[in-house]
């Protein structure tokens, strides 16, 4: 699956942030980057059956984990991942570690762009809209919580779109409400459309974040803050399909897997998830991502 020559240039680079400071229920997050790019190395098909293509063997996909920030604040951490995003070029998947990895890739995005211009599109559980964490950590309270994340993506001026939801807090109830966000929630109001999401993302540009507790814990069981319901692998598999497709994609994360030792279908699923992303991305940008 990786390419091991570091002298050539990655088409596509995946990288781990082994962070799990501020998890607020389960621990283990910091030992998801491993084992999912140890599952995409031995465990995933190279074959991509909705293309019928072998993107590990057309383009060069690099991986590297982040080492040296279990200790840091979430502040550092973040500095240090917006950092590193800022020298890479290629398309790049973050594998967490905690929801706060994705402040660092928001971080580097406003570097490069308008944050104005790109929707931040969640798929997770909760709405990550908190202010701060101090509703229930009296100890060492973060607005980097994970609880966060998306309340900060707001602040910084990109647009958002939930979807998966089904665990929130009243204040980010509330902030979404006023802010009219879209959330597409489940078993709450109308069942998930494909179609209606597409239409509530009113940007071409689109920073793809997928905590995996917005899927059904059937798929991904080892997660910090699971929650039952959550969307179906068919749904947010076909969703990932047709957003990469009709939009640009300019960075994903998948966070939030804490392997417990125990089943591996966890980490299997986000090395799904993240091969289907880089290989739907790199078929895009070559002219090639055709679905058989
Ligand atoms: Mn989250």
């Amino acid at each position: 699956m990786f390419c091991t020559n570091n002298s050539i240039a990655a088409d596509a680079m995946v990288i781990g942030i082994p962070y799990s400071y501020g998890a607020s229920f389960g621990l283990g997050a910091e030992r998801g980057p491993a084992a999912i790019l140890a599952c995409m190395e031995q465990q995933i098909e190279l074959f991509e059956r909705f293309t019928a293509t072998e993107p590990a063997l057309l383009y060069r996909i690099r991986q590297e984990i982040l080492s040296s920030i279990s200790t840091l604040s979430p502040e550092e951490m973040i500095a240090k991942v917006a950092n590193r995003l800022s020298r890479i070029d290629a398309f790049t998947v973050l594998l967490g570690g905690v929801h706060t990895v994705s402040i660092g890739a928001f971080e580097s995005l406003q570097q490069r762009f308008q944050s104005r211009d790109i929707t931040i599109l969640q798929i997770d559980a909760h709405l990550d809209m908190r202010d701060d964490d101090s509703d229930y950590n009296m100890v060492n309270p973060s607005r980097f919580s994970h609880a966060c994340i998306m309340r900060r993506a707001v602040e910084m001026g990109f647009k958002t779109c939930s979807v998966g939801t089904r665990a929130y807090s009243i204040a980010e109830y509330q902030f979404a409400k006023k802010k009219e966000l879209p959330v597409f929630e489940m078993g709450r109001g109308k069942a998930l459309q494909i179609e209606d999401i597409l239409a509530a993302i009113k940007t071409e540009k689109i920073y793809i974040t997928i905590d995996v507790d917005g899927f059904d814990p059937s798929i991904f069981p080892a997660t910090g803050t699971p929650v039952p319901g959550g969307i179906s692998w068919e749904f947010g598999t076909a969703l990932l399909r047709r957003v990469i497709s009709e939009r640009d994609i300019i960075g994903a994360d998948i966070v939030e897997t804490a392997p417990d030792g125990v089943v591996g279908l966890t980490e299997y699923a986000a090395a799904q998830l993240c091969y289907d992303l880089i290989s739907y991305k790199l078929l895009k940008s070559d002219g090639k991502l055709y679905f058989v």
